[in-house]
């Protein structure tokens, strides 16, 4: 047992949670929770998940996101989505094992910066794999549920989606806007670049990403909830490809059951789109899931981050899921309990966990 597992095993949160989920009725859904009221429109049966676990964190600076992870693992998370009535699926890092670094920040030596993009080579390697493994998981019909690592995964994650589904829509919940190209970053990370790559802006046909990312996203199929923390360059790109944004001013002007009505509005419009939900756990308040690397205070509450997998769940229109950015090293030990309680929350509503 690894340190965080024993220290994940002692926990009060742990053996309060463990004495209060449901058991397994019947039916597949589990006791006390009724069946859904909608249906999957492009999962196979029966509905399986398969969990991507990507220790990863060469998309950002500080150590520690590569456990994400498997914290989210050893407090429960995959029994906790069968206990909702799905096959899981889940190979831990396998996939990954033969990139090199994958649990660390590579050398500069190793992969010099390139085009101001820190750890190019290393990110571009981990994202063309976990492209191949969501999307061989989504020709299955099974839903892919990614777990980071850092957000770069996303952009890996989506591009395997729109491999199986070229037609899919993206929900972008996060405190950042992630757009930065190799132009723009200030900082070099790549964890602030993913959705330029997604959309094919300019500065982003680069080695080594254009070896095998090719554009895969419109500006009209991608929407943001929760952002509050933009950079100047990305509000300007932003607007220039009228990409919609619901920020923490409209979540608090037209509250979040509105906000997630019209951002699905705006990409799904007859909800017969599949969606990707990309959900970056620094979108909420630092008090809800602040073992983060870039927490933002001003976000989204505990009930808004899970009403927006809820409310996405019901459209029945699921087709992969990313929780990324929780970082198990990061803040006492009640705050990393907490923030990846919340991960695997945030995880069951979307897949269809209820309050009643
Ligand atoms: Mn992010």
């Amino acid at each position: 047992m690894s340190f965080l597992a024993r220290r994940l095993a002692r926990s009060q949160v742990t053996r309060t949670f463990s004495t209060s989920v449901r058991r397994l009725g019947g039916g597949g859904v589990g006791e006390g929770q009724a069946a859904p009221t909608y249906v999957h429109k492009f999962l196979k049966e029966p509905p399986t998940v398969a969990v991507v676990g990507c220790p990863f964190s060469g998309g950002q600076a500080r150590p520690g996101v590569d456990l994400g992870p498997n914290a989210l693992v050893e407090f429960g998370l995959l029994n906790q989505i069968k206990q909702l009535g799905w096959n899981v699926s889940y190979d831990g890092a396998k996939p990954f094992a033969d990139i090199a670094h994958t649990r660390h920040d590579a050398d500069d030596a190793v992969d010099p910066p390139s085009h101001n993009m820190k750890n190019a080579r290393l990110v571009s390697a981990v994202c063309e794999r976990l492209a191949e493994v969501v999307g061989q998981h989504a020709k299955r019909g099974e839903l892919p549920v990614t777990v980071g690592g850092d957000h770069s995964l996303a952009l890996g994650s989506i591009a395997g989606t729109m491999s199986k589904h070229p037609d899919a829509c993206v929900l972008w919940i996060d405190a950042h806007a992630d757009i930065n190209t190799p132009l723009t970053t200030t900082t070099g990370n790549l964890h602030g670049c993913p959705v330029s790559f997604l959309l094919g802006l300019d500065g982003t046909d680069v080695a080594p990403f254009n070896k095998w990312a090719k554009p895969c996203l419109s500006p009209n199929r991608i929407v943001y909830i929760g952002l509050r923390d933009v950079d100047p360059a990305e509000k300007r790109i932003l607007r220039e490809n009228n990409i919609k944004c619901f920020t923490m001013h409209d979540v608090d002007k037209y509250g979040i059951g509105a906000c997630v009505q019209k951002a699905l509005d705006h990409v799904n419009p007859e909800r017969t789109r599949p969606v990707h939900l990309s959900f970056d756990v620094d979108a909420t308040d630092p008090s809800v899931a602040g073992s983060t690397g870039t927490p933002v205070r001003g976000g989204l509450t505990f009930r808004e981050g899970h009403y927006i997998c809820e409310a996405v769940a019901e459209t029945g229109c699921l087709v992969a899921l990313d929780i990324m950015e929780v970082n198990p090293t990061l803040g006492d030990e009640k705050l990393v309990e907490q923030t990846v309680a919340v991960g695997c929350s945030l995880a069951r509503a979307a897949l269809g966990e209820t309050l009643l």
